[in-house]
């Protein structure tokens, strides 16, 4: 026989001091997850994201960025010169999907709709493209905002105005690199996460063997402009289907170009520390090539660029987190 037990005032005194406790717990836990100035959770080393997935640990080092004078349909711009990154990152492992994006818009609905032309891609699973570089960052701080990590994202040069979804079209964007919140990677950052430590074209530890038309060595990483047809036409596919590299990275080569956070020059400088590309500029870089690439545009060391606000069905991004 149970006994149901009436509430005397010993436990009416538990469950009050029990209740404030809760109250205390969860108003700093509330207020954590709508500001965009908070502390970092940096004893949160979990790799996968509620929203973006799982996020692989790249460590700091040092590699040749760009390509050897010897890499077969090479640009100029790629002469290679040596970078020392001197901070790990969490990189996502796949590009942003359009499920992804519909997540975040879920729960900060401040987040414009899903801009992908989904004429070129319409499943959930497939990345988000047809984003300007703008609405990118903007991702990256509501991401931010929602994990209650700093945001990296500023519209003034005092770092102390975050960009959000009123302000983020408006001037100039600023990015503190120190925070641990959710960001685009430098073009140094992109490269040495795409090459996983290999020198070679692709991140397989291979060559491309070709510059234009069907690469055999392409085929498991990427989808690109040989294998990337579906009835209506070329289009990207869902995220994840190729081989990844040895830092668990997917897409890096092929299915959407991806954002990057530098202004492009048209040549590196010479050895350098963990270098951003220039205070100003007209276009930002976009790294790895899309469905619609030939090869060449598909090479670790090939470089792109746009202006921030372009909408192009092949370019989407990957976020990352400064981790150390
Ligand atoms: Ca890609």
């Amino acid at each position: 026989m149970s006994v149901k037990k009436g509430l005397n005032f010993s436990s009416a005194l538990r469950y009050s001091v029990l209740f404030f406790v809760v109250i205390i717990g969860i108003l700093p836990a509330a207020f954590l997850f709508s500001s965009c100035s908070d502390d970092d959770n940096d004893d949160n080393n979990d790799v996968v994201d509620r929203i973006v997935g799982s996020m692989s640990i790249i460590p700091a080092g040092t590699f040749s960025q760009g390509s050897p004078s010897t890499e077969e349909c090479r640009f100029d711009d790629e002469a290679q010169y040596s970078h020392t990154l001197t901070r790990a990152v969490a990189v996502m492992e796949t590009e942003v999907t359009r499920q992804m994006w519909a997540d975040l818009r879920a729960v900060q609905s401040s987040l414009p709709d899903d801009p992908t032309a989904t004429g070129y891609g319409p499943g959930m699973n497939n990345p988000v493209q047809s984003i300007t570089w703008l609405e990118a960052v903007l991702f990256a701080n509501l991401l931010s905002i929602h994990n209650g990590l700093t945001c990296c994202y500023y519209i003034d040069a005092a770092l102390s105005v975050p960009l959000d979804a009123m302000n983020y079209e408006t001037g100039p964007v600023f990015c503190n690199f120190d925070h641990g919140g959710y960001r685009l990677m430098t073009e140094g950052e992109w490269e040495y996460a795409c090459r996983a430590g290999t020198t070679t074209a692709y991140n397989s530890g291979h060559d491309n063997l070709t510059c234009l038309g069907s690469d055999a060595n392409l085929e498991p990483l990427a989808w690109y402009a040989e294998n990337a047809h579906v009835t209506g036409g070329l289009q990207t596919h869902p995220v994840g289907e190729k081989l990844a590299n040895s830092w668990t990275l997917q897409d890096m080569h092929g299915n959407v170009w991806e954002w990057c956070w530098d202004w492009y020059l048209s040549s590196y400088p010479d050895n350098s520390t963990d270098f951003r590309g220039p205070e100003t500029g007209s276009d930002r870089c976009v790294r790895g090539g899309s469905y619609s690439d030939e090869p060449k545009h598909c090479r670790a060391a090939s470089r792109g660029c746009c202006e921030p606000l372009t909408r192009f069905s092949d370019i989407g991004f990957r976020l990352a987190r400064t981790v150390q």
